[in-house]
């Protein structure tokens, strides 16, 4: 899949994620209002990877109904990431985003860049169980809970998260950092700071799918960092059973999905593995 945020604000940029050998795609999160988002710079390239701070640009869960379905009538498996500015919140945009088709919901409770009640819910466990809960009460299709990598216990949050009902747990959010330009002498980003991805997460979104795996029972889809096959096998030994690709797309296009699938096939069978699923969390097992 694709990172949430990547490419997923219109239906045929996510259709051209999919063309490029994705198994399915994610919407940039949606909520229940349009969202302008900060004012540029919003994006700021580093050392091993892209700084963000968007602000939850979006057009509303009730403008993206429509790219859904077509999306669905398309054969394209869809998983809508939204967020909430409350619980009810999250509970009433989970019920649109349901009602519209989506083939799963994953719930953004990790965004680094907006202030607490919208962004950094995630960060708590008694609320992510809770959000989570509420988005159950109302989801027909499957629900992942998308953590943040900027928590003490990553594995705490995780467990709350599957308490309150979570299909599956998506690790990890952006990491916050932030840039400061020598020459101006201020920060890059306007909101000051912003959230990491590319390379230089991928040994921390690592280590987070490996704790999330030994904490929870459900599926953990991996994120942050993933750049070739090889990533995505080691991302799959940990524990994850899936993996989502954003950063990559800048360098290798949109054909890094199908880059990835095939070099995990070529992996998969020159080491005599049947199916990717005899892989998942292997690494454990040798701790
Ligand atoms: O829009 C953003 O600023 C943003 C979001 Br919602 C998120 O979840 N993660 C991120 O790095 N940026």
């Amino acid at each position: 899949m694709n990172a949430a945020g990547v490419l997923g604000i219109s239906a045929p940029l996510l259709k051209r994620v999919y063309d490029g050998g994705a198994g399915a795609v994610v919407t940039k999160s949606l909520g229940s209002e349009p969202r302008k988002g900060h004012l540029n710079p919003t994006m700021v390239i580093v050392e091993g990877g892209v700084l963000n701070a968007m602000g939850l640009p979006n057009p509303g869960a009730d403008y993206f109904i429509e790219a859904i379905k077509a999306l669905k009538g398309d054969g394209v498996p869809v998983v809508a990431s939204f967020f909430g500015a409350s619980i009810s919140d999250f509970r009433d945009v989970a019920e649109i985003l349901s009602e519209a088709g989506a083939d799963a919901l994953e719930v953004n409770v990790s965004c680094p860049n907006v202030q607490e009640e919208l962004g950094m819910l995630g960060a708590d466990c008694a609320n992510t169980e809770k959000v989570t809960a509420a988005v159950k009460e109302v989801s027909k299709p499957p629900v992942f809970v998308k953590l943040s990598p900027n928590v003490t216990d990553i594995a705490e949050i995780a467990k709350a998260a599957e308490l309150g009902g979570a299909d599956a747990i998506t690790a990890v959010n952006t990491l916050k950092g932030m840039a400061i330009d020598a020459d101006f002498r201020r920060p890059i980003l306007t909101n000051v700071t912003g959230g990491l991805s590319g390379p230089a997460v991928k040994s921390v979104a690592l280590r987070c799918v490996w704790d999330v795996a030994k904490a929870v029972d459900v599926p953990v889809i991996g994120c942050g960092g993933v750049t070739n096959w090889r990533d995505a096998v080691e991302f799959m030994l940990a524990g994850a059973s899936a993996v989502e690709v954003g950063t990559a797309i800048r360098s290798r296009g949109f054909g890094v999905y199908r880059e990835i699938t095939r070099g995990m096939e070529g992996y998969l069978e020159a080491n005599g593995f049947k199916s990717i699923d005899e892989i998942v969390g292997l690494a454990q097992e040798a701790a």
